[in-house]
């Protein structure tokens, strides 16, 4: 022992070897955060080893760096300092972490963000007596040091050590990085979570690229200029498409429902497996006289996937080229947002229910800009065990255990639910589906169906509860499938199913599998029916103001009313390829209505196509200059307030309201205080295997709290990105 102890002190006492050590210590550190401050939802032996290995490179690099000065003393005092710099950004973001289950970004250290607050005094408060453990290394090795316990190395450095290191850092920074890409594709240009990043690459890595991102950022919004916003208001006014009065106002001061189908093709609709319907119940509303169902409609999203349909939703502004919207720019643009909007005209409350953490897609933030009052993410939700799927709690178990907090709601509200069960790869235990499978050779397109019946049999639950609560009667739902959920390499598999075969299956198939539903669904109104017309998830927000009785003129918007006799038809995907009702246009190449190629399109073809595709590239480049330069912080509405996001924070949003109910006393138009202030979630039903084998079935009762479903917090995050390497 005391050999060994010995051994030990005179390789510390040489400069490679308290370099060394340092090294060591502050992995060690890193390690024990991400295992026990984070929860970063690393699973799988391949997971580890890229997480074990991330600290190694940049800490190398960073430490290494000291090296390269000359003077002895000074090269410790170089090592302790960046040693000590990076601990503090450790030590820092583990304490926002405590509080906000996310990881600073450069705005936040610089205390320029508007909507990540930064640490406060109150953030002290999360200190835990273990935190010393972070500090205590540096605290003994500066003692040591000054007691000359370890003595400094005078020796000169070997003159090429302090590249070798730099070169080995990058160089297992470059197979960090490959591991990280080929476990997760685009990692870096997607940026689905702040949580990825580090799990993937490490904090420090992650830091440096937040600034990058932010400098670029930066600059392009300083480049912002007059003129860019002249462009663009004078497209979006003579864009503009006036509503039919027949339908305008018709589903005025209802609640809205937003009901967000993830990965829900329209193919689905009335589709048979082994002579079972998979969405009975989405198709008895798809042909009810009470829905006005789109049978060409189109998602439009690029690799920003559910953010960038839900920004289109929202603002019926595109996502990004590459990337997405709410990721790259979400935290700091201005947004003219349907939950502001409807606040600020007509009066509406605002809720989101999602059973995935609030960082997914940087939600907990650019809900802020868009005026969300609440957001109830899998923090207000228990996600334990077979509760949750992946990307967190199932559809029917959202349904059920968001009831408690609608209830609360103030009408009328902007509600939207986002699923999460039929998502890639579509995984669901056996105990929830009884669906037969189809039996092609790919495992995701025979599952999807599974899902997707699954999420069909949630909705209908849903729905017999918001008709049992009375709530059905004052609302209008809106359901629409997000974006394809089967890619096109696994259309080739689905094409039999279809009928089809994949030998001639083509860019133009696949196109039109781009169709999803969009169903709104006005209870008492029976002038619904299919709705021929083509558009795009562009145009939804135009639409539901005007069937809200709320005029959009002079909004920027890129969309137009679906119902209007002037509805833009020419309907652009994110790569400019489009569709129209007479020809779908791929890199070029046109396609009539039967899918056939029109080699020699006649000249007034051809100046229709080229006009079309001109809009499409205009409307598309002008929506990615309002983003990119950040246009609408110049630009308000006539009688639009823009959002302050410091409005808004989603931690105990059930108390507050409650809290909001109690205050209003006999004017509060809540559900709850219209049931006599009792809950209406008893009227809920749901077949639920994971509420009838436990006691959550309670779960809705009025007694449950925010922190008691807080405590599931950190168990959800660790079903949250468990198989993101799955995803797509
Ligand atoms: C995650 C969920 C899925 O919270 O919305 O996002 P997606 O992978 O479909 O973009
Ligand atoms: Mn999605």
């Amino acid at each position: 022992m005391k050999h060994l102890f010995k051994r030990l002190h005179t390789f510390v006492d040489q400069r490679n070897g308290f370099f060394i050590l340092l090294v060591v210590l502050f992995w060690l550190k890193t390690m024990f955060a991400y295992y026990v401050d984070f929860s970063l939802g690393v699973s799988g032996i391949f997971q580890h080893f890229i997480l074990w290995l991330n600290p190694l490179a940049t800490t190398l690099l960073v430490l290494g760096l000291a090296l390269y000065i000359q003077q002895p003393k000074l090269r410790y005092f170089g090592m302790m300092i960046l040693s000590a710099a990076n601990t503090a950004l450790l030590y820092f973001n583990v304490i926002y972490y405590r509080q906000f289950t996310d990881f600073m970004t450069i705005n936040t250290i610089l205390g320029y963000s508007k909507v990540s607050e930064g640490l406060s005094g109150s953030s002290l408060a999360l200190a835990r007596p273990y935190d010393v453990l972070y500090w205590l290394d540096l605290i003994i090795l500066v003692i040591l040091l000054l007691a000359h316990l370890i003595k400094i190395d005078q020796r000169p450095i070997q003159r090429h050590l302090p590249f070798a290191i730099t070169s080995v850092a990058v160089l297992l920074f470059s197979v960090n990085l490959t591991l990280g890409e080929s476990n997760r594709p685009q990692l870096l240009t997607r940026t689905f979570d702040r949580n990825y990043i580090v799990k993937y690459l490490g904090l420090d890595a992650y830091t440096v690229y937040d600034a990058v991102k932010t400098a670029q950022n930066n600059q392009t919004r300083a480049s912002a200029n007059g003129s860019d916003l002249t462009n663009v208001l004078a497209f979006i006014n003579q864009h503009y498409a006036a509503p039919d009065s027949k339908m305008y106002g018709i589903a005025k001061g209802r609640n809205v429902i937003i009901i967000h189908l993830e990965s829900f093709q329209q193919f689905l609709i009335d589709y048979k497996v082994d002579g079972r319907e998979v969405t009975p119940f989405l198709n008895s509303l798809y042909h009810s006289d009470q829905t006005y169902a789109f049978s060409n409609f189109f998602h439009q999203v690029g690799q920003g996937k559910t953010s960038d349909a839900e920004n289109m939703l929202e603002t019926s502004v595109y996502g990004l080229p590459q990337g997405s919207v709410f990721t790259a720019l979400g935290s700091d643009n201005t947004f003219q947002a349907a939950p502001a909007i409807l606040a600020q005209k007509a009066g509406y409350s605002s809720a989101v229910f999602h059973g995935n953490v609030g960082s997914f897609w940087n939600r907990d933030n650019v809900y802020k800009n868009m005026g969300y009052q609440n957001f109830f993410d899998a923090s207000y939700f228990d996600t334990t065990g077979d509760r949750s799927e992946q990307y967190g709690l199932k559809d029917k178990l959202l349904f059920h255990d968001s009831v408690k907090y609608l209830e609360q709601l103030q009408q009328p509200f902007y509600a939207k639910f986002i699923t999460v069960t039929n998502h890639f790869p579509f995984p669901l235990d056996s105990e929830d589906t009884d669906f037969p499978l189809p039996t092609t050779d790919d495992k995701a397109v025979n599952n999807y169906f599974a899902t997707a019946h699954y999420l069909d049999q949630a909705l209908q639950e849903f729905f017999t509860y918001l008709k049992s609560s009375g709530l059905y009667d004052n609302s209008m739902i809106v359901l629409y499938g997000d974006h394809y959920g089967l890619s096109n390499s696994d259309n080739l598999s689905l094409a039999e199913l279809l009928g089809k075969s994949s030998d001639t299956w083509n860019d133009y198939d696949n196109a039109q599998l781009q169709r999803v539903p969009l169903m709104i669904h006005i209870p008492g109104q029976h002038s619904g029916g299919i709705q021929k017309q083509y558009g795009g998830e562009i145009d939804v927000l135009p639409t539901i103001e005007h069937l809200l009785g709320i005029d959009n003129k002079g909004y920027v918007q890129f969309g137009t009313d679906l119902f209007s006799p002037d509805h833009d038809q020419v309907v652009a995907f994110r790569n400019t390829n489009f569709v129209t009702p007479t020809h779908t246009v791929l890199d070029g190449t046109i396609y009539n209505k039967n899918g056939e190629e029109i080699t020699h399109p006649s000249t007034a073809l051809q100046a229709t196509v080229k006009r079309q595709q001109a809009k499409v590239q205009n409307e598309l480049q002008l929506s990615d200059t309002v983003n990119n330069k950040n246009l609408l912080r110049f630009y308000t509405p006539a009688g639009f307030t823009p959002v302050d996001p410091e409005n808004y924070d989603y931690k105990n949003d059930f108390a507050k309201l409650k809290l909001a109910r109690e205050k209003l006393g006999n004017l509060s138009t809540s559900l709850y205080s219209k049931n006599d202030d009792q809950t209406t979630s008893t009227h809920y039903k749901t077949d639920a295997p994971e509420l009838s084998d436990s006691d959550s079935s309670d779960n809705s009762s009025d007694n449950s709290n925010d922190s008691e479903a807080n405590s599931s917090q950190a168990s959800s995050q660790s079903n949250q990105v468990s198989t993101d390497s799955t995803s797509k």
